[in-house]
This record gives structure tokens, sequence and C-alpha cells, in this order.
């Protein structure tokens, strides 16, 4: 899917973009987006939409897609190149969402499709989500919970459900972009001890700013963290970044954090250590085969589960939709979009 994604993008810098002025684009809206988002898309566009928000199967998504010039796809759909060349007339994909790696932007720049996606506005509601699951996690939050619902309560004890304090633990950060700050800045509010990995080394001041500590060297930072927390994007270079190789060199009561993506992680090497309580819990919204999940995990102790909600708030969806439609608007108009994609977000 990935091919040398990057390079080809950063070679579209180059290229002239051929745009083209109309109102008369017809759009195809993968899922059900927010009321408002399709209500102002319908007022100035041609759109198909999915009322059903069933997701579009492989052949259902070639099909509809024939006759499309601008495409509005979310996470759930896989856009490759066999995809993109149906969409004979297809001029923008113009993607519900941060990440595009569901998205084969080779294929897309060859075409001289554009792509453009939803950056920043899901950033602080995402963070929030890995404040929740750590604090969760910490704290036994599940297992207490049970304990109190099956009616195995029996009162106040001084060893009960014990947990973890955030304060002088160390915080992990792999990724240190807009969202990795966000959550260094929580954690740093709660006492956390901001460490983080990031493929360019931040500027002093936004070092100062969360009192990160910066390591190149990712098995070092990961071997010496409490918590760790991943916010880089998928691409070829990310793919089970945390192999299993690299997952044994967590410390015994590490918890693991993921919102980004479920292939960062080798998902089932991941379940085998929580499974055997060799580290301390996850919390997991994102899976490397969504919907798909690896079975052991279900049956891990202090682990969160989630359903890929990190930016599941009424507020980040139409902010999402809100830059979906500057962005149309704006290749309408025959200008460049606000959010086009041109190069990898690790920086
Ligand atoms: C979105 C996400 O909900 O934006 C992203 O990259 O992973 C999610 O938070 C999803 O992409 C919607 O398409």
């Amino acid at each position: 899917m990935f091919g040398d994604i990057f390079n080809n993008v950063q070679k579209k810098e180059k290229k002239k973009i051929i745009f083209m002025t109309s109102n008369n684009f017809i759009i195809l809206i993968t899922r059900k987006l927010p009321e408002k988002i399709e209500k102002k898309l319908k007022q100035n566009f041609k759109v198909i939409d999915n009322k059903s928000d069933r997701r579009l199967s492989y052949s259902e998504l070639k099909k509809k897609i024939q006759n499309v010039d601008i495409l509005v796809p979310c996470v759930s759909d896989t856009i490759d190149g066999s995809i993109i060349k149906s969409g004979k007339k297809l001029k923008l994909i113009a993607n519900f969402g941060n990440g595009v790696d569901n998205l084969d932007l080779v294929t897309a720049n060859e075409n001289n499709i554009l792509v453009t996606n939803t950056p920043d506005v899901l950033t602080e509601d995402t963070a929030d989500l890995v404040l929740t699951m750590i604090l969760m996690i910490s704290r036994k939050v599940i297992d207490a919970q049970k304990k109190l619902l099956t009616g195995n309560w029996s009162g106040w004890g001084p060893s009960e459900t014990m947990g973890k304090r955030i304060k002088g633990q160390n915080i992990g950060i792999i990724g240190m972009g807009r969202i990795g700050c966000a959550v260094a800045h929580r954690l740093k509010v709660i006492g956390g001890k901001i460490l983080y990995h990031n493929r360019k080394r931040l500027s002093k001041s936004i070092e100062k700013q969360y009192s990160a500590k910066y390591f190149s060297d990712l098995d070092l930072m990961i071997s010496i963290s409490d918590i760790i927390s991943i916010h880089c994007p998928y691409t070829p270079e990310t793919f089970h970044l945390l192999s299993k190789k690299r997952l044994k060199l967590l410390k015994k009561n590490c918890i693991i954090i993921n919102t980004s993506r479920g292939e960062i992680i080798d998902e089932q090497a991941l379940a085998v250590l929580l499974y055997r309580k060799r580290i301390g819990g996850a919390g997991l919204d994102v899976f490397e085969h969504e919907p798909q999940i690896t079975p052991s995990l279900l049956e891990s102790q202090n682990v969160v589960l989630l359903p890929h909600i990190s930016s599941a708030t009424l507020e980040s969806r139409e902010a999402m939709g809100e830059r979906v439609i500057k962005n149309i608007q704006f290749f309408a108009k025959g200008r460049t979009p606000p959010d086009l994609v041109k190069k990898p977000f690790f920086d």
C-alpha cells in the first residue's frame, strides 16, 4: 500500500497542481458524518451519502467511485490503487481523519489526485483519552468496578485494589507531534517525567515547556519508561516499531497506550506479554486488524480496550467535518486546500 509514498508525495510539491473550479462536483461520503456537516455539503454540492452508515464493501466502493469528483473516506475504508483508478473523474480525496495510512498516496499522486486530511482538531480529545486510559489502568478502575458490580466487595480494606501514583513516573512518548505534546502537557501537570523519542529533536524551548528529555535511542527510552504512549503515524518505517524483540525490553510493570494505529505494535506479541502478566497493562484504542482483535487480549487483565474512539466527541467530529468542507471549498474555487498532504507528520 505505501510503496515509496513520501518521496512521491514530496515530488508532487514540485509538480504543477491542476485545479478545476466547479460547484457541480459530485462528492461521495463513505460513512454518515455529523448532520450539520452533511447539510452544509449538500447545500453546495451534489452529495452521494451513506444514510445506513454501513461500511461499503470493496466492490461497492469501486462501483460508487466511478463518476465521483471528490471522495470523502474515513479510516474504516481502505482506498487502494485499484479503487483510486476506478475513479475516472476523481480529483480530490478529502479524508475525514488525520491519519492517511488508509489511502494509497502514491497512486493518488501519480494520477494527479490531491489528498487532504483533518489535522489539529482532534488533538485535545485524543490526549484526553490517553490520560483516561493511563489513569484507569494505573488505578485499576476496571477491576475495582468489577468487584463492586459482581457483588464481591465486602467493604473497605487497607490493601484492596492497590494502584500506582503517576507522579514521578517516567512517561515515554513515541512521536512528539501535536498529540504527543498534548499528552506530555497533561502528564506533566500530574507529575509525570516526560521522555520522548522523535525523528527530529524538538527545540530547546519546546523541551523546556514540557520538561521533556529527548532520547534518540528508542530502545533505551522504552527500557526505562513506566508508561509508554504511541503518537507517531503508521508508515512503512513504523510498522511493528514495537516488535516482539523490542517489547521484551519493557519494564515489568510498564503500561503501554496506543491511540495511533494498531500496526505500530506487534499485537500478537503484546497479547502474549499481557496474558502472561509480563507487563503492567495496556490501553488500546486501535488494533492491528480492526475490527478484529487478538482473542487473548480480551481475556487479559488490566487492559482497557476501546473501539477506536479517541476523536469520538461531537466537537471533534464536527470540527473534522468543517476541515473537510474547507478543503473542498478551497479546491472548488481553484485554490490550494489548507490541509494538503505533503509529507509525513512525524517531523
Ligand atoms: C478518526 C483517527 O476518528 O483521525 C484519525 O487518524 O484515527 C481517528 O481518530 C478517524 O480517522 C476517522 O476517519
